[in-house]
């Protein structure tokens, strides 16, 4: 074990013994929704991923130690600090670490601490991915690169269209990640069920999915997969609104010239205020649903 690492009891526990565990990431508390709403989502996803038969690790860094698993009081903490907490992905661990920080965890970051930790699951909602106009910004996210490298199943909803879909489906194809449909076969757009990308892996269930990650592993592909689970038909949006948030918001980026990691908080930030909070809704809801499903999956991959 990484002597840089702790893990929980109930998380050291549910490892020793194989039972599933899903990673949980924190920059989407800190970084990715407002206080209070942001410590009751995160306390919740914790209480859904028990009731689904999994033991929930969510990812921080706390006094410059890795934490695979935290207290609810911890957890309380990073909501009200809120952005005032580092953002970390790959690039920022060493700097936390190395002068005692505290970290809210990316995608990128929380599949490294997870893999660390043994664990091979985790749910959020929605990763980051090439933004409009990577082709000339080079604004690609970590976490692709991570997707790339480290054996970590993410589900999420798919990638909000703050990016560029088609682009990032391109740079998850050339770099060999396997990104599922679960019970789609087109990319979900995070707020929206369809984005019209489509994909070529569409599975129906858990043991399914599992299966594809078993054997993955097995032949000895490193890196991660994307499992896409599209939110639910009852709390999606309308396509046209939030289209129409999500321009005004990459509008309002650009003429502030809003660049690198404070780019993806402030569009969510931009986009709950346009859409009145109805963002915030949604975004809350699909993450609900992918904590469940990855719970669900974790608890396939520890029966086979
Ligand atoms: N997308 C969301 N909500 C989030 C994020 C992305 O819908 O909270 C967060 C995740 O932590 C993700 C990170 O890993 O933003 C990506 O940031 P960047 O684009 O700077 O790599
Ligand atoms: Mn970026």
């Amino acid at each position: 074990m990484n002597e840089y690492l702790d893990l929980s009891p109930d998380v050291k526990r549910a490892l020793e013994s194989g039972s599933p565990v899903v990673a949980l990431e924190s920059t989407i508390i800190s970084h990715g929704m407002p206080y209070p709403r942001n410590l009751k989502t995160a306390l919740e996803v914790e209480r859904i991923v028990r009731s689904n038969g999994a033991t929930p690790a969510t990812i921080a860094i706390l006094g410059g130690r890795l934490k695979a698993g935290v207290t609810p009081e911890e957890i309380e903490t990073l909501a009200k600090r809120g952005q005032a907490v580092t953002k970390v992905s790959r690039r920022d661990l060493p700097y936390v670490v190395a002068r005692g920080g505290d970290g809210a965890t990316t995608v990128a970051a929380t599949m490294i601490l997870a893999a660390m930790a043994g664990i091979r699951l985790f749910a959020t909602g929605g990763i980051g991915g090439v933004h409009r106009g990577g082709e000339r910004s080079f604004d690609i996210s970590a976490d692709l690169e991570e997707l790339a490298r480290t054996s970590v199943a993410v589900v999420c909803a798919g990638a909000k269209s703050i990016l560029d879909l088609g682009l990032t489906l391109e740079y998850l194809e050339t770099r060999g990640v396997p990104v599922i449909g679960y019970g789609t076969d087109e990319l979900p757009a995070f707020y929206t069920r369809r984005s019209g990308f489509p994909l070529k892996a569409r599975l129906d269930s858990p043991e399914e999915v599992a299966r594809l990650l078993k054997a993955k592993w097995e032949l000895g592909l490193d890196g991660g997969a994307v499992v896409a689970n599209p939110i639910s038909i009852e709390h999606s949006m309308d396509p046209e609104v939030i289209g129409g948030a999500i321009d005004r918001a990459l509008a309002d980026a650009e003429a502030k010239g809003v660049r690198g990691k404070e780019i993806t908080p402030f569009l969510l930030a931009r986009i709950e205020e346009l859409t009145g909070g109805g963002s915030l809704d949604s975004n809350i809801e699909l993450v609900y649903g992918n904590a469940a499903l990855a719970a669900r999956i974790a608890a396939e991959l520890a029966r086979m």
